[in-house]
């Protein structure tokens, strides 16, 4: 019979704390029951500077991340865009500059476009540098961004006193809807032929049809305010209520509180989600942080 030495003994327990350090890794992937919810991944740095937004890109792999820089509506000439790699590391705090306070973004081939209070911005994305600016007429508080298959890139006015989407299309910003159906919108994510809307004024997720226009009410929801907008790819979408609150709205229109911030004053901005990798992105505005979590 063998006897163990000190070596293979130390060995053995390393194996073990080893195995036992995967197991609880493991076991925080795993769910924990039928109910959906959120184990936290990781928290950025606390570097940002009022981070309303992360848009992710597949194609680099990055998230990129939008900070205000001061007040939501002040012209301050301070505002930027962050890169940042999928597990928090911040890549380029600077990556783009020279903006006021920009706010939600979307990428096109070789352009990213980001709101600007009451412009559109677009920056080539090979150097961050500003390609063009497309002001907004009439606009006071231009908010989230998303792009069609043909390139035209649609823009929240959530300001009350001007509801509004903007669209961006033969190198022109124009109104594209307003009335009765669009009231403080703020949150948009583009499905295959239509805009879905997360409509602050009348609490409702709503689609348009592009071709011609036609709304449809997904869900009504309780929150004060929709900011966020995202599918989970399994046929429901999250949205975060600006103080701090994440909801995962169901198409029979049930909903399940997955997050609350808002005792510990920590906001809940325009979110990211990359079903693929059941990772949930939250900017926290004025925390200055963004934070993942896994959703089960
Ligand atoms: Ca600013
Ligand atoms: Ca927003």
């Amino acid at each position: 019979m063998k006897i163990f030495n000190h070596k293979s003994l130390f060995l053995s327990l390393a194996t073990l704390a080893m195995l036992i350090a995967n197991q609880s890794v493991f076991a925080e992937d795993k769910p924990s029951s039928g109910k959906p919810s959120l184990t936290k991944a990781w928290e950025s740095r606390k570097e940002f500077m009022v981070p309303e937004s992360v848009l992710y890109h597949e194609g680099d792999q990055t998230l990129y991340v939008s900070n205000i820089d001061g007040n939501p509506t002040d012209k301050d000439g301070k505002g930027f865009i962050s890169k940042m790699s999928l597990d928090g590391k911040i890549i380029k705090l600077k990556w783009a500059d020279g903006l006021n306070a920009p706010k939600g973004s979307a990428i096109y081939k070789n352009s990213f476009y980001v709101s600007d209070i009451d412009r559109l911005v677009e920056i080539d994305m090979k150097t961050g540098k500003i390609r063009k600016t497309y002001p907004a007429k009439g606009a006071l508080f231009l908010n989230d961004v998303a792009v069609d298959t043909e390139g035209r890139v649609y823009v929240t006015d959530m300001d009350e006193k001007n509801s509004a989407i903007y669209r961006l299309a033969d190198a022109k910003l124009e109104i594209w809807m307003k009335g009765r159906e669009i009231q403080s919108p703020n949150g948009l994510y583009m499905e295959q032929k239509k805009l879905m809307v997360g409509n602050s004024g009348d609490r409702t997720i709503k689609s348009v049809r592009l071709s011609d226009k036609t709304v449809t009410v997904f869900a009504e929801v309780r929150e004060t305010m929709i900011d966020g907008l995202r599918p989970d790819a399994k046929g429901n979408y999250i949205i975060t209520d600006w103080n701090g609150r994440v909801t995962l709205v169901l198409a029979t229109g049930e909903s399940s509180l997955l997050l609350d911030t808002t005792s510990s004053k920590i906001n809940a901005a325009d979110i990211e989600y990359i079903p693929e990798k059941h990772l949930l992105l939250v900017p926290t505005f004025f925390d200055n942080r963004v934070v993942a979590y896994k959703l089960h």
